[in-house]
């Protein structure tokens, strides 16, 4: 929901109709990234400040320093812990600022936090950074991971253990700017410069293997292409439809499915397919627009159970960059297909 659509939104009236309730209040935090490890749930969610940055559609606002690890016993809790200070720019050699939506993952033991940052050539990487606690605090290396670019890393790890990065976002994620596999700096600034137009398919997320060593991509980055119901490629004028940024992954009764964000449109959408390539089959809309312009969430399985990680702005009463993270249950029907949530009651 954009801002000028909340000027007369009355938020208490909204929260008592909200289906969840931020899960930490002291601190913002949005873009949640949930995991199950050690038996517990931990939330990667990026840590939104209120940094004075001027509102633009390349997210200069999204003036986030550093990431907070949150964790919880079971979905069923009203509150996540803080585990504190996981990651700092500061401490982050090649990142200048803007430490956006993270994720994380877990392999023999070590726990690895990937996050977007933009370097101080002003383009964005993702870079890796590892600790012996999910909770952290995780320590960088020194340098972005090779022939990373743009934003939004989720880390999917499959049945035999073989790991894949899905990433990238539009507009201020740069995503437009690597057609070719280089960065165009050509002007205009603009984010909506250097988009394909509406009736050429929709610029596509990436996806790429991890190395046994879950510190680098083990292959060059490919398009997932997500298609409509008669195997055509979504359009970019699509809106509704056509991925904008916010990729997460989660394997269901065999089949994989490829979820996202449309950005300008505020919806989170999920499509299906057969392995963790693709193709996926667009298959329809997990959440109605939020509180907020952003939407961005995680799919995770506890106790048998699927749940919805994802943010909105109810608590700063509409501010764009000052989110909460939330919780519901996500179901599944019999066919396969993800019942669409409503995030606040009629
Ligand atoms: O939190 C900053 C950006 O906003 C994320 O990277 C996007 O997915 C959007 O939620």
């Amino acid at each position: 929901m954009p801002e000028d659509s909340i000027a007369h939104i009355n938020f208490d009236a909204l929260n008592e109709r909200a289906i969840s309730q931020p899960l930490v209040k002291h601190i913002y935090t949005a873009d949640p990234s949930a995991h199950v490890f050690e038996g517990k749930i931990y939330i990667y969610p990026s840590h939104d400040i209120d940094a004075g940055d001027a509102f633009d559609d390349l997210g200069s606002h999204f003036a986030m320093e550093d990431y907070h690890v949150l964790s919880m016993n079971s979905p069923a809790d009203t509150e996540a812990t803080d585990n504190g200070i996981a990651l700092h720019v500061n401490d982050v050699p090649w990142a200048e600022k803007q430490m956006w939506a993270p994720d994380a993952a877990e392999k023999n033991g070590q726990y690895y936090l990937y996050f977007p940052a933009k370097g101080y050539d002003g383009i964005f990487r993702i870079g890796v950074a590892v600790s012996k606690s999910p909770a952290g605090p995780f320590i960088p290396q020194p340098e972005a991971m090779k022939d990373s670019f743009s934003i939004d890393p989720a880390v999917f790890k499959d049945e035999d253990g073989s790991c894949y990065m899905y990433f990238g976002g539009i507009w201020g994620g740069q995503l437009q700017r690597w057609k070719n596999g280089v960065f165009n700096a050509d002007e205009p600034q603009s984010p909506f410069a250097h988009l394909p137009l509406d009736s050429e398919p929709a610029l596509c997320p990436k996806v790429a293997k991890l190395t046994g060593d879950m510190l680098e991509f083990a292959e060059t980055p490919t398009d997932i292409i997500i298609t409509d119901e008669n195997g055509q490629p979504l359009l970019q004028g699509d809106n509704d439809r056509r991925f904008f940024e916010a990729s997460w992954m989660h394997k269901y009764n065999g089949k994989y499915y490829f979820s996202y964000s449309t950005g300008d449109t505020h919806y989170l959408c999920y499509a299906i397919g057969d392995n963790p390539y693709g193709p996926f089959t667009y298959g329809g809309r997990i959440l109605e627009p939020v509180v907020g312009w952003t939407s961005h969430h995680s799919i995770c399985a506890f106790n048998g159970k699927w749940y919805l990680f994802y943010h909105d702005s109810s608590l700063s009463k509409g501010v764009t960059h000052l989110r909460s993270v939330k919780v519901t249950e996500l179901v599944h029907d019999d066919n396969g297909a993800i019942q669409t949530i409503t995030p606040y009651r009629q």
